[in-house]
């Protein structure tokens, strides 16, 4: 595959080699998106290509919230997946115990212990908070579990409180702590001091859980990434609750394309995504990075004239290479030079004055607010007027 990494900033120092995993997250915070709900034979698909594509853990679900999802859950547990299969737990032992039942590799145990949510969700004091948690780890990792220990909204907790929080948890046994940026209030350069702080504390592994509110998750990720921190979550197509999370695709083009890391088959992507769009009904915008329709369309004239004659001149990363279409659209800023490429792939040999023609015709009906189809281009070139309606207000 064509080499599309030019990048004169690419300096080992610029980019500090990373070494993570992916805990994608897609059938558990993914389907907390409001109106998302992924039928069991729906979760076990995503959860087979999330392992085709080489995703190191899954987090199946949150198997308390019906008896379906146990079912689904235990199912992909079951299915002899190379990932390994993990769930959410509050930090109750009727949650591990479900867990358990369900005969999944990991559980995530999380806990609040910020101001607000002490005050405002779980009505406790800190302490009871803390005890309940460390409780709950002991439980797992006592019952076999591999057990990845969440403060929920760590980012507004107290900073001492926190770091201490995650001491205490692995000298419970914890196996990984995890930092979820629960409101998604992080920027990159705090996500970075947040890790590195405390990557000085633990020994154990960091996880990063990015929310989008204000559309960092991406960013603050690779941040995290850079930091030090071992696991990155994602969903795919971003989707989570409220404005989402670090999207699965966006994360993993990065990683191959700014930091080299080639071991995910990232040629999958854009089937999983259509596949995610179509069970979630959540569908992405035209200029979604990786996956939207025109991550790699061109219309403008001077671009696609580039393009045709090398894509790299306006593309930063092949469509192959993550399983998309190049699409050439005919619209008010098409040139010359595209004209005569797609009339020829449409089987007409037509000179220069008919190309000049045709593209002022292209022009005034794509004054209509919409691409011209191949069809209309017949039309047009066989000199046809065609109609047009124009599109309700
Ligand atoms: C939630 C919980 C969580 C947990 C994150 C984690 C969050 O809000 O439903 O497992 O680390 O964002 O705080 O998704």
């Amino acid at each position: 595959m064509q080499d599309y990494s030019i990048n004169q900033f690419l300096e080992p120092s610029n980019t500090p080699g990373i070494d993570i995993e992916i805990c994608d997250v897609t059938l558990r915070d993914g389907e907390q998106m409001p109106g998302v709900v992924f039928r069991p034979d729906e979760k076990l698909d995503v959860a087979i290509r999330l392992d085709e594509i080489g995703v190191e853990i899954i987090e199946a679900g949150f198997p308390v919230v019906s008896a379906t999802e146990k079912s689904a859950v235990k199912n992909i547990a079951n299915f002899g997946l190379n990932a390994k299969i993990s769930v959410l737990s509050r930090s109750v032992k009727r949650d591990v115990d479900v867990a358990l039942d369900c005969d999944v590799d990991m559980v995530g145990i999380f806990i609040a212990i910020s101001d607000l949510h002490l005050a405002h969700k779980i009505h406790m004091s800190c302490g009871e908070a803390i005890s309940c948690a460390l409780d709950t780890v002991e439980y797992a990792k006592d019952h076999g579990l591999i057990v990845r220990f969440s403060a929920e909204d760590a980012t507004r907790t107290d900073f001492q409180m926190l770091k201490s929080l995650y001491k205490t948890a692995e000298e419970h046994g914890a196996d990984y702590v995890s930092i979820a940026d629960t409101v998604g209030i992080l920027n990159p350069r705090t996500t970075y001091y947040i890790v590195s702080e405390i990557a000085k504390t633990v020994k154990i592994p960091i996880c990063m859980h990015c929310h989008d509110d204000l559309g960092m998750a991406q960013a603050n990720t690779l941040a995290a990434a850079e930091a030090g921190a071992k696991q990155l979550h994602t969903t795919v197509n971003g989707i989570g609750e409220r404005s989402g999370n670090a999207s699965l695709e966006e994360l993993l083009v990065a990683l191959r394309v700014l930091y080299g890391l080639d071991r995910y088959d990232i040629t999958r992507l854009t089937s999983l995504s259509r596949i995610v769009q179509s069970y979630s009904g959540v569908i992405m915008p035209n200029n979604k990075a990786v996956v939207g329709e025109n991550a790699f369309a061109h219309e403008s004239g001077i671009h696609v004239a580039a393009v045709l004659e090398e894509p790299r001149t306006y593309e930063l990363y092949s469509p192959e290479m993550v399983g998309g279409n190049r699409k050439i659209i005919i619209g008010k800023h098409t040139g010359a030079k595209a004209l005569k490429y797609i009339t020829k792939k449409m089987g007409y040999e037509l000179e220069r004055d008919e190309i000049c023609l045709l593209a002022e015709k292209v022009k005034r009906y794509s004054e209509f607010k919409r691409p011209v189809t191949c069809d209309e281009l017949r039309e047009l070139i066989l000199g046809l007027e065609i109609e047009i309606a124009y599109p309700d207000p």
